[in-house]
């Protein structure tokens, strides 16, 4: 057992150069009336809007079923003055380390998922490039009716096909952690947002999966772009949206509760891991999480054994799709240094 985090933590945690911009870090927040400064990086509302945020500050509307009465938002707080912008199609905001980015797109104007994405993907690799924040180290994608659509033409192995064609330079050393969800309700909108970085991050695998990007065949036709999680420079774990997936074969279907065991061994397998790569101890770090449930039904079941096995962690539940069809329940995680 390693020892208990001392009271003074975070002196302890400050970086040890000065010259390191710090790691943006995440809240949670349930209304309007905690100060948004201008020291926010982004707002991301996966749900109805409970948290009204200030005209300037860039905002993502995800547009998931709320599940338990309001859904926090998720604050993005910089570490010094931002920067907001526009190029083309991206919108954008950035400190002195962090860039976050936004990109929605129409399917219509593109003709079919595969497309769509290959053209978002593009436009972020262009982004990218010229940024001066070249590193991709966290994505999350939206889009509809994720699981329609019959094998290798399911909408979510088709996105796939867009997003490894449009993708280039960006991600020739590693890949980004990611997340890959359905909105329930139509939009008719792919949307993707980002994190990027001066500073590479180190893109981790879980030892109980295989990488994304090496599924076999049998997955679709191109294999996911996405790594299990990303540990930046201060040890800040951004984990991908994580299933119960084993080997690269899914467990347990049509049992929801059995899948959050197995996505919650795989999320110890993986934190364990990234400690090993330098990533905080859990002692001394926050977690927040956010829960996708498939199901309404399942949500009494999952929310009570997530918050069992996570009795300190911030958790937000939504509904939402999964990028197969057999499972119920994915969960994504940042575990950030303690205040
Ligand atoms: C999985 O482990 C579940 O395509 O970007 C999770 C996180 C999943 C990201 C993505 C997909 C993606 O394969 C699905």
């Amino acid at each position: 057992m390693p020892p208990t985090a001392p009271p003074c933590a975070t002196f302890h945690r400050r970086p040890a150069e000065s010259m390191t911009p710090r790691a943006p870090r995440l809240e949670y927040h349930t209304d309007a009336t905690t100060a948004l400064s201008d020291e926010v990086l982004a707002i991301v509302r996966l749900s109805t809007p409970v948290c009204a945020s200030p005209s300037d500050v860039l905002t993502v509307d995800v547009g998931l079923e709320p599940v338990q009465g309001a859904v926090p938002a998720a604050v993005w707080r910089a570490s010094g003055p931002v920067t907001r912008g526009r190029s083309g199609m991206i919108r954008y905001a950035h400190d002195a380390g962090f860039l976050f980015g936004v990109i929605e797109a129409h399917e219509v104007a593109y003709g079919d998922i595969r497309r769509t994405a290959r053209t978002v993907y593009g436009a972020i690799d262009e982004f990218q490039r010229a940024s001066g924040f070249p590193h991709l180290i966290r994505m999350w994608n939206f889009l509809d009716a994720l699981n329609d659509g019959a094998g290798d033409f399911e909408r979510y192995r088709q996105f796939c096909v867009g997003r490894a064609e449009g993708f280039g330079e960006s991600v020739r050393n590693g890949y980004p952690a990611a997340t890959a969800i359905g909105r329930q309700r139509s939009s008719g909108v792919l949307q993707v947002f980002w994190i990027a970085a001066k500073a590479p991050g180190r893109a981790i695998e879980n030892p109980r999966q295989v990488s994304a990007y090496r599924y076999p065949r049998v997955h679709g036709p191109v294999s996911p772009g996405f790594s299990r999680a990303t540990i930046l420079q201060d040890g800040t774990l951004l984990i991908s949206g994580t299933a119960s997936i084993v080997g690269h074969v899914s467990k347990h279907p049509n049992d929801a509760r059995a899948q959050l065991a197995e996505t919650l061994r795989n999320l110890d397998a993986l934190t364990c891991h990234a400690r090993e790569h330098g990533a905080i101890p859990s002692e001394q770090a926050e977690c927040l999480l956010t829960v996708y449930v498939r199901r309404p039904v399942d949500l009494a079941l999952i929310s009570t054994d997530a918050r069992e096995a996570f009795p300190s962690a911030q958790l937000m539940f939504v509904g939402a799709d999964i990028c197969r069809r057999e499972l119920l329940v994915e969960i994504e995680c940042v575990v950030q240094a303690q205040r």
